[in-house]
């Protein structure tokens, strides 16, 4: 379809996407659920063919903003699996109500998920985290809330130094603070009761992928004994993973770790930027979800029982038709 019937709004959000103004998997996921809303509302498309047409175009169009950003699909597939009707009006209703239900429960998803990661936690724990997760600090709060005192060792995360805002959320719930350089993990590793992060997707066989540097972390942990713990609510799961395919690595611009004058002082070299690494299944203790905690190897039996055994994939023109369908 014309992209110019799309509705601003999702230009809006893929670019806040794209630029990291909106980042974070449930952020991200409440963000196209709620624009495909807007879509759907906003829509002038006079028939069932064109509704639909503009809603997957819609979806295709924030698909990319962030390709290992798995919570953006499963957002775009909860809500267009779930669009059905015979008239325009009932398509629109269907995309609302289905945005409202996902919206509802990314909220409710973080509470459970909070509760079960705070069990592990006693008092007087350390925890060490890694850039910025609101799945792990929601276990933190919970926690908290249960009256445990904890200490934290939160790794400033280069570069864009998202350990900042964890360090900021967790002073904010009362946990004292200590901030180091991302090199200064190791030395830290032997104090700290558990190494909690998230996720921003989780592959069949239970590798963790998630912020560049959590898998260095993570082998650094196993070697000093301490527990590997991944908050991430099943929007994280990564369903094409079960049929063999691989997560992207979004690959960032160099301006995020070198100014131009420092390029041009060096010379001529290489500069890259990958935003996530790939931890494997065999450095992970644990993964918390919202339906509870598993070990990353049978994180593949969740995995079946929410997506099936392979997903279709609901924003691309049916084949072979006048795409009404
Ligand atoms: C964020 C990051 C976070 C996960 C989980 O990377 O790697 O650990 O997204 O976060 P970026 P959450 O800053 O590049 O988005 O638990 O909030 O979904």
């Amino acid at each position: 379809m014309d992209e110019g019937q799309l509705h601003p709004h999702i230009e809006t959000v893929a670019e806040d996407i794209e630029s990291m103004g909106t980042r974070g998997a449930a952020p991200i996921a409440d963000a196209v659920a709620s624009a495909l809303r807007t879509q759907a509302r906003e829509s002038e498309a006079e028939t069932p063919a064109t509704f639909r047409a503009e809603m997957r175009a819609a979806a295709r169009h924030l698909l990319n903003t962030r390709p290992t950003a798995v919570s953006l699909p499963n957002a775009l597939r909860y809500v267009l699996q779930r669009m059905d009707g015979a008239s325009v009006g009932a398509l629109c209703r269907s995309v609302e109500r289905g945005a409202a239900a996902f919206c509802e429960q990314l909220d409710r998803a973080r509470d459970d998920l909070g509760e079960i990661g705070a069990n592990r936690l006693r008092d007087g724990d350390q925890i060490m985290t890694h850039c910025h997760s609101t799945d792990a600090l929601a276990c933190v709060e919970a926690a908290v809330e249960q009256g445990k005192d904890l200490t934290a060792v939160v790794k400033e995360t280069r570069p864009r130094k998202q350990g900042h805002i964890t360090a900021r959320e967790l002073r904010e719930i009362g946990v004292p603070v200590t901030l180091i350089v991302d090199s200064a993990a190791r030395r830290y590793l032997g104090e700290v009761d558990h190494v909690l992060v998230g996720a921003d997707a989780i592959a069949a066989d239970g590798s963790v992928i998630n912020k560049i540097g959590t898998s260095g972390l993570a082998v650094n942990a196993r070697e000093r004994g301490t527990p590997i713990m991944i908050a991430a609510q099943t929007i994280k799961l990564h369903p094409d993973t079960m049929t063999g395919h691989t997560v992207d690595i979004e690959m960032r611009d160099e301006s995020e770790i070198i100014t131009d004058s420092d390029r041009d002082e060096i010379g001529d070299m290489t500069v890259e930027n990958p935003a996530f690494d790939v931890t494997p299944p065999r450095h992970v203790d644990a993964i918390v979800t919202e339906r509870g905690q598993f070990p990353p190897e049978s994180i593949v039996t969740l995995m079946r029982e929410l997506f099936g055994e392979g997903p279709g994939e609901p924003w691309n023109e049916p084949s072979g038709t006048d795409a009404d369908v």
